[in-house]
């Protein structure tokens, strides 16, 4: 059986909300927590150092692009991604599952496995749920991802019914490849619900990956072009029937409303590319939404991004020098963009986890999104 890696501390008693944390080989990570997506082995556009600084103690990877560049061999020489990339706090690696389906061309998926398309040259590969396993014990993962079926909102039941079909007989596959690997493969197999919009299905994968021998479970499926009122049903629908003793990750989310249903619905672990992505182009967290560094409004304002925050953007500059920078395209713009929306995201779960502390986390919701999006 795989160990119990989840201890929690705090249960919200007016919503499902959940303070506690889990034990990794990196150490301990705080929940609820958010991880910075870094694709490539690096988090674009800021230094390890400063990730690290920040606090996070858990960054993403991706096996999709790892494998593809710089591929197993080289980071199997430099023994795994943390001493390759020297980063020392926890890893988690996606599948593949969902960059295949969101990046690759001509993709073919059969019982056996998914056969696609590199983004980069073209060349074909295949992806076996235990290949995905073994890539990711090279990688040296710190919570691994079985390779899933992720499909998009709209499709027919029963085309939803046979990708949860080849999840399910994956997910088990994937549990066998990694007890097969033994004491060598030192992460954490995270089992993915899947089941697109249809309840039954959802509700049938969350129950049996639930009871399957995996450490946490993560959500999948979700926010893959669903209205926001599709997102919130069915995240509720779904995590009710998710174990409690386990970590529950969602995957892909990472706008404050968003994090903030998830926290509400008991989900501990979240990441998304939308923070750092958006900083390149100017897009900048604030408490009273999203500024676009881009607009001549910021032309001549002296205040600091965000009042009281501790990035050196805010520190040290005015709106009105970032708005320059990002206007000339010049990278120290991107940069400062990306560390302050990374601090400014870390802070918020800081004050969300405050909130549940003092039994006020429905309170703290309803005034951050009223503030937030000037609705509610
Ligand atoms: N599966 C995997 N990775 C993912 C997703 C998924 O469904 C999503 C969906 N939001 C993001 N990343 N393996
Ligand atoms: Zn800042």
């Amino acid at each position: 059986m795989a160990k119990n890696i989840y201890t929690k501390v705090l249960q919200d008693t007016q919503t499902k909300a959940r303070l506690g944390y889990i034990d990794l080989p990196h150490g301990r990570v705080e929940t609820p927590a958010f991880m910075p997506v870094g694709t490539n082995g690096t988090v674009k556009g800021i230094y390890h150092d400063k990730v690290d600084e920040i606090g996070y103690k858990i960054i993403l990877g991706n096996t999709y692009h790892l494998y593809l560049r710089p591929g197993t061999e080289v980071l199997e020489k430099f023994g795994g991604l943390h001493k390759f990339s020297n980063w020392n706090h926890n890893i988690l690696t996606d599948s593949g599952g969902f960059q295949v389906f969101s990046l690759s061309g001509l993709r073919k998926i059969k019982d056996s496995g998914v056969t696609f398309q590199s983004h980069i040259d073209g060349s074909k590969h295949v992806f076996t749920p235990e290949k995905v396993v073994d890539i990711q014990g090279i990688i040296g993962s710190d919570i691994a991802m079985v390779l899933d079926v992720c499909t998009p909102p709209g499709i027919e039941y029963r085309n939803a019914k046979e990708a949860w079909r080849v999840t399910k007989a994956w997910a088990e596959r994937s549990i066998e490849e990694r007890n097969r690997l033994g004491e060598s493969f030192r992460g954490n197999l995270f089992g993915i619900v899947q089941g697109n919009f249809y309840q039954d299905l959802r509700k049938e994968s969350a129950l049996t990956l639930s009871e399957m021998d995996f450490p946490g479970i993560a959500i999948g499926g979700l926010s893959v072009g669903e209205s926001k009122e599709q997102f919130n049903d069915f995240l509720s629908y779904t995590a009710q029937y998710i174990t409690e003793e386990k970590p529950r990750y969602v995957m892909g989310i990472g706008s404050p409303d968003y994090i903030l249903s998830c926290v509400e619905n008991g989900i501990d672990l979240f990441d998304c590319v939308l923070a750092t992505r958006m900083a390149r182009n100017g897009g900048i967290f604030t408490d009273d939404g999203v500024i676009t560094m881009k607009k001549a409004v910021h032309k001549f304002d002296e205040r600091p991004l965000q009042e009281g925050c501790t990035c050196t953007c805010c520190q040290k500059y005015s709106r009105a020098y970032l708005h320059h920078l990002i206007k000339c395209n010049e990278m120290y713009g991107g940069m400062l963009a990306t560390e302050h929306n990374l601090t400014y995201l870390y802070n918020f779960l800081e004050r969300i986890k405050q909130s549940i502390r003092e039994g006020r986390f429905a309170e703290f919701k309803k005034e951050y999104m009223a503030r937030f999006y000037g609705t509610k």
